[in-house]
């Protein structure tokens, strides 16, 4: 990779890889993005896109593989949590909170179960992609629980009875009714946000940054 050309990580396919490229056109930076590849180059601009599976980004801006990155606050945070606990570099800027990619992460029970609060889940098992942003919430409210660690198919687990509860995000609330669950508590609201890595920049890369920050911005206010 040639390292003069600022590099930028977005998610290779999934809820805000369609939101991430039209926000990138909408800055007249033109794209040729080819499935199945890594790397995608901008045609008119010293501009290298990573294309990777969001829980990735943070990571690779923390440590300066690349120099901007869009994921969601969710993934943001549950990363930083988890770099804290084992002394990984940290180091980010939040650049911009975007206006795509908004969902909750919340505590859900099956609906016949008698919530009155996180107490209600002392000593339960709860299932979650967020062990960190759960525990955190948790601890806070003083409810002892016990994390079951799952990275996909969370809302089946109460009906598998591999757990009592779940914490996971939630958009329209149409996957947990699907599930017969219902949400409880919102534990974190979450957006898309554009992060830079905390390693100095070039003057070229940092050029093109003060570019490109004010056309998101107008882009932003366009769609308010
Ligand atoms: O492959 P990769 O790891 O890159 O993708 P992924 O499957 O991990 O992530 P993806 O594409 O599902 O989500 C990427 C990001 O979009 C998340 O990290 C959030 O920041 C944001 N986002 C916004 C959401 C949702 N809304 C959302 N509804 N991410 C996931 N969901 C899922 C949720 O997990 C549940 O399964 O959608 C379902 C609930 O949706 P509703 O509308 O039925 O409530
Ligand atoms: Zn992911």
């Amino acid at each position: 990779m040639d390292n003069t050309r600022l590099r930028i990580a977005i998610q290779k396919s999934g809820r805000l890889s369609k939101e991430c490229q039209k926000l990138l056109k909408g800055c007249g930076v033109k794209l040729n993005i080819r499935e199945q590849r890594l790397i995608a180059h901008a045609e008119n601009m010293p501009i290298d896109l990573l294309l990777v599976r969001d829980d990735d980004i943070p990571g690779l801006v923390m440590d300066g593989v690349v120099d901007l990155g869009v994921v969601g606050e969710n993934v943001l945070e549950e990363t930083l949590m988890e770099r804290k606990a084992t002394s990984e570099p940290t180091d980010y800027t939040e650049l911009k909170r975007l206006d795509f990619g908004g969902c909750r992460l919340s505590l859900a029970v099956a609906d016949d179960f008698d919530y009155q609060g996180p107490k209600s889940l002392e000593g339960k098992r709860i299932a979650t992609s967020y062990p960190w942003l759960l525990k955190r919430f948790m601890d806070q409210q003083g409810v002892k629980f016990k994390s079951v660690m799952l990275n996909g198919s969370v809302e089946v687990a109460p009906r598998a009875g591999v757990a009592d509860a779940i914490c996971d995000l939630v958009s329209t609330g149409a996957t947990l009714e699907a599930n017969g669950l219902v949400e409880a508590d919102v534990i974190f609201r979450s957006k898309a946000v554009l992060i830079q890595s905390g390693a100095e920049l070039s003057a070229g890369k940092q050029q093109i940054i003060d570019k490109l920050l004010p056309r998101i911005q107008g882009l932003q206010q366009a769609r308010e």
